[in-house]
């Protein structure tokens, strides 16, 4: 169980271009949901392939992110949007969510990056301050903490569709002890998959605005997953080049709908 915060991982100019992506594909309006978790949609398009692209390269040149991530690779990216008066996010543990990403010894972490200033009022992680270390080797040591969690069916839109929430009397001190986490834009909060985390609700008019990136050593993971090295290496443009197609193929498909439903409209 670790976290680490580091400061100015990402550069303004590029979070303010994800703020903006944000909010021109419409992610921080509509539902009052938790979160508006992008699922595997909030980078897979050109833009979105593209940013991703440029939030690897800031964070594999801060250099202990470097050395750590190396033999890394990238298995999703949300973004976490938190609407106005979005509720509180639960206490949980990763881990239970990606069992079957990956057996122990576990090696998934997330990077939790804030785009804007994010305090007590605006969606903070809260984290327990004994859990935070100074060196990102200390993650995912600690296998034998993991608690236990009810699987919940139904926990809907006010727990942001969370399946697995802690229900384990020995975690309850460390939820007591946790603090809010104050971050600036371009800052990072690094976790492991056992690390009990949980973050505040909204009370304002604003949106929190955040993205997590999860990466896993590459030997562990599914083949599809993006490395994080060799930016020149055919893979990053492979995989925008996938994005790219996709992105065509949906177009067409959308196209090719519309036209057919037109011609059997006429017909009628
Ligand atoms: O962004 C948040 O508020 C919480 C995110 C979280 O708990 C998670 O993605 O596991």
């Amino acid at each position: 169980m670790a976290w680490k915060k580091m400061n100015n991982v990402l550069s303004p100019d590029l979070s303010s271009q994800l703020v903006e992506y944000i909010q021109k594909t419409g992610l921080d309006r509509g539902e009052s949901r938790h979160f508006n978790a992008s699922g595997k949609l909030g980078f897979k398009t050109i833009k979105g392939g593209i940013l991703l692209r440029e939030i690897i390269k800031q964070v594999m040149s801060f250099p202990e992110l470097r050395e750590f991530l190396k033999d890394y690779a990238v298995d999703h990216s949300f973004f976490l949007v938190k609407s106005s008066k979005g509720p509180a996010t639960p206490w949980h543990q990763d881990r239970p969510f990606w069992l079957d990403k990956e057996d122990a010894p576990a090696s998934l972490i997330t990077l939790w990056f804030a785009l804007d200033e994010i305090d007590e009022n605006i969606g903070a992680i809260l984290l327990p301050p004994s859990d935070s270390v100074d060196l990102l080797s200390e993650f995912n040591n600690d296998g034998l903490k993991l608690y236990i969690h009810n699987q919940e069916t139904n926990v809907g839109a006010l727990e942001g569709n969370f399946s697995y929430l802690v229900k384990d009397s020995r975690a309850d001190k460390k939820c007591e002890s946790a603090t809010p986490v104050i971050v600036k834009q371009g800052d990072v909060i690094a976790f492991d998959s056992y690390q009990l985390h949980a973050s505040c609700g909204m009370s304002g008019e604003k949106s929190r605005y955040a993205f997590k990136i999860v990466l896993g050593h590459r030997n562990k993971l599914a083949v599809d997953s993006l490395p994080v090295t060799n930016f020149s290496d055919s893979s990053q443009t492979e995989y925008v080049a996938k994005i790219v197609l996709k992105v065509m193929t949906r177009k067409v498909r959308a196209g090719f709908k519309y036209v057919t439903n037109k011609m059997t409209k006429n017909r009628n």
